[in-house]
Order: C-alpha cells, then structure tokens, then sequence
C-alpha cells in the first residue's frame, strides 16, 4: 500500500524540480534568520541566489554534530521560541545533548511522515501497534506514536522495558505490529520464552526496527524467533527522528523521503559528492523543516544510495542497510573493524546468542590496539563439556580473523551474562568502562 501515490511515485523530473524549489527557499531562509548559516555560507563565499540547480547543492557548506554543540541549545533555530511546540533530544559527541526543536506545523509533517512510513512497512489501520520505542527526549516514542494514531490503527504505548508485561500485552490485546530496536525484538523473544510463551503463536505478524545498526542475518533471525516480517526504518534526531527513509515490503533498501530529505552521498575524508551506488557517509538537507532546519548535514552513516525504480512503485531514492558509522568504526592495528562485521560473524556460528561486547582498550577516539569480543553461549553449549566450549573459541578466532583481517581475543560467558538494553544496544566499551 502506498498512503500517499502523488509524492512517493512522482515521476524524479518533477521530484527533482519540487527539491530545488524548495531547496532554494529554505537556503534563503536559513541565511536570513540563522546567523551561523549567514556565517557559513559566506565564508563560502555562497548566496541564496547561487542555488539554481540541484547541483549547486555542493557549493553550500556542510553542518555537523559539533555545529549542534557549538550553536547549543538554540543556536541553529529559524524561528522564535513562540513557535516551537515541542523539543526533543540525543546524546551529542561531547557533555551537550543535541536540541531538536519543532513547530505545531513540523509535529504535522512528521505525523504524515510517519504515518507514510508505516504503510509503506505494511501497517493498515486495522493493525494494534505496540510501541516500544522509547517515549520521552527520545525521538521515537513519539514520532512512531503520532504517525500510528494518524494513520488510525490502535496504539498501545508500552515504551521500553518491562519487558513481561510486553509479552502479556502481546497476548492479550492481540498486537500485531511491534514498533522497537532490533535488539529488544531478540530480549522480547527470550523474556517470552522464558514465561513459555512462543510468540509464534500470538498475533504478532510484523516488526519496524531501527536506531540502531543491525545485520540481514539479525533480520532473519528476528523473523525466524518471533515469526514476523522484520523491516528496517532509518532516522536521526538532527533531521526529524525516526522516518527519514523505511523499506516496503520488498525489503530492497529504505526508501528517502525525498520531498523532504535532500540526500547525498559523500567521500568522509575528502567531502566529495560520490555517484550513486558508491558507498559512503549519508549527507541530509532538510526540505521542509521549520523549526532547525538543517543544511547539508553530515550524519556520518556509510550507505549507498539506489535510484533504480522499485516494484513497490515508488520512485523514491532507496539507501542501503548501514554498514556502520565513518565515526564508529574502529581501527584496531591498522585495520578498520566495523561491529556489524562482528554481528555478522555471530550470526552465522551455531552455539552462541546474538549477545555480545566489543571490548577495545582505546588510545584515543577510536583507535585500538586490542580487540575482545565477548559472546554469551547458548544454554546447551554451557552445558555441556569443556571440549565443546574450546572448540567453539576456536572457530569464532578463525573466523573472525577471515572477516576482519585480524586477530580478536574470543572471551565466552555463561548465558545471561551480558547487559540487556531496553533501547540502543551498548556493544562496544572501552575496557576502563568495564
Ligand atoms: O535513532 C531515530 C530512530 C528512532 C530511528 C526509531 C529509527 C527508529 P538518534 O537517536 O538521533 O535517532 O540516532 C540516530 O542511529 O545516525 C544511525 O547511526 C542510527 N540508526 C538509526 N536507524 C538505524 C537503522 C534515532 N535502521 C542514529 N540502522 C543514526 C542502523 C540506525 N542504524
């Protein structure tokens, strides 16, 4: 189903011509009303009136996370606190959370947004949404919460954690759609295996996962354990929270929202606009924000980005599964290491759990010299004799070493070991953390 045929399939000509005229309009108003934008652009050397083509997008300059600290807590604003309805938040890079302000009119887009995002999922009115995202600074409580209500299926706002009563909601409200992280998907099918429920069994038939990075083999898993369709949904609290791209059924990559996200992708070290198919860091422009827009922003995720039409008959961009972040990864020796690499490892051994830790011994931002992963094994391996144990150790050294092209201590712990989250896994730590 497609909730909004005219904007999601609209032929790219048009799409392209509705970007740039809007793209214009909001470079004049960001240089009218923000100072650090006025500031910017002309260090660039660039005025509104230099946007006349979708590729002068690249003469503008690029904002980043340490903009938002600098500019906090309402630096990057383009409208008067009287407008502002709401203001959600993140984690920044530093001791200053990121700020994201909205008018009543912003709180409406992203409504429509997400109700769009979860047709295109596959919800229908007729579906009872459990929403585990959540609720609060975070932005996807809230924005899965309005967008559900919009689109009139029935919501229950569980939020995160007590996770038993999820469960017993599950059963007996008769949910059918499960909004939360990818990791809490596989908490909830513990926690209900645990009281011996098999969530198979329930109504539950399908789960919108995002916030945070996960594998094609944590999908099928996920599918597999709570006998649902698993579809990934890609947000961030600088551009608007959850709903800036999702898949459709056909699970071929999340389609943009490009009526009201700018994408482009760019080389991380040289900012270099790239062509499509290459991989590299995602770089949004907000076309219809209101409240902080923003203006090239460099959201530091490496995807690439699709254009071929989709079966579903959107014509909008597709961006691929994050394969991490050009400010997660980690260089242990010299070599790059990205966690999803480790996931994916994991994933594909009989015998453990997809529980794990990454522990790094960190010289400075993310460089390390040694790599430890810690797994949590499955209840038959820790049962059984030593051998078993040993000769799993030994297997995932191998393959790890085949995968990230370097040697990783293996450290195995009993079942359970491992902190669960209730929202965004925690899966690297600095030793001293430990
Ligand atoms: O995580 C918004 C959100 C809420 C998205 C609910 C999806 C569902 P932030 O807390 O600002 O916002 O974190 C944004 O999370 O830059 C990515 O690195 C990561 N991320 C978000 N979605 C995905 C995904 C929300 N589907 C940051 N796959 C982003 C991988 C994701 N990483």
């Amino acid at each position: 189903m497609i909730r909004d045929p005219e904007n999601e399939s609209m032929p790219r000509e048009r799409l392209e011509r509705l970007q740039l005229e809007r793209l214009r309009a909001k470079v004049g108003e960001v240089y009218e009303r923000v100072p650090f934008y006025r500031r910017t652009l002309k260090e660039k050397g660039v005025t509104p009136d230099d946007i006349q083509s979708l590729a002068d997008l690249r003469k503008l300059p690029f904002t980043s996370k340490l903009d938002f600290r600098d500019n906090y807590p309402f630096g990057l604003m383009a409208v008067p606190m009287e407008q502002v309805v709401r203001i959600h938040s993140s984690s920044g890079t530093t001791g200053k959370p990121i700020i994201a302000p909205y008018t009543r009119h912003d709180v409406d887009t992203w409504a429509e947004i997400m109700a769009r995002t979860l047709t295109s999922a596959g919800t229908t009115e007729n579906d009872v949404l459990q929403n585990a995202y959540g609720y609060g600074l975070f932005t996807g409580g809230l924005g899965f919460h309005h967008g559900a209500e919009l689109l009139g299926a029935t919501v229950i706002p569980t939020s995160t954690g007590n996770t038993k009563r999820q469960i017993l909601m599950i059963q007996d409200l008769g949910t059918t759609v499960i909004t939360c992280t990818p990791s809490y998907a596989i908490t909830l099918h513990e926690a209900a295996r645990e009281m011996g429920v098999d969530l198979r069994d329930t109504t539950l038939r399908l789960g919108i996962h995002g916030a945070e990075p996960w594998s094609e083999k944590m999908r099928e898993d996920i599918e597999d354990r709570l006998g649902i369709i698993a579809i990934n949904v890609y947000g961030l609290t600088e551009v608007i929270g959850p709903g800036v791209s999702v898949e459709c059924p056909y699970k071929c990559g999340m389609h943009i929202w490009e009526d009201h996200f700018l994408a482009e992708v760019i080389n991380p070290e040289t900012g270099e606009q790239l062509p499509y198919g290459e991989e590299g860091e995602l770089v949004i422009t907000t076309l219809t924000k209101e409240a902080q827009p923003v203006i090239r922003f460099r959201t530091r995720d490496i995807i690439s980005l699709n254009p071929e039409p989709c079966d579903c008959g959107r014509t909008m961009v597709r961006m691929s599964r994050l394969t991490g972040r050009s400010d997660d990864m980690l260089i242990v020796r010299g070599v790059n290491v990205f966690p999803s690499q480790i996931e994916s490892v994991l994933l594909e051994v009989e015998g453990v759990e997809p529980h794990y830790l990454i522990v790094v011994d960190r010289q400075h931002a993310f460089k390390t010299d040694e790599l430890e992963i810690w797994v949590e094994v499955s209840d038959e391996v820790f049962s059984d004799e030593m051998g078993k144990m040993e000769n799993l150790e030994k297997r995932l050294r191998s393959e790890m070493d085949s995968v990230l092209g370097i040697a990783a201590r293996i450290k195995l712990v009993e079942p359970r070991t491992i902190a669960r989250t209730e929202g965004k896994a925690k899966r690297v730590v600095d030793r001293s953390e430990l």
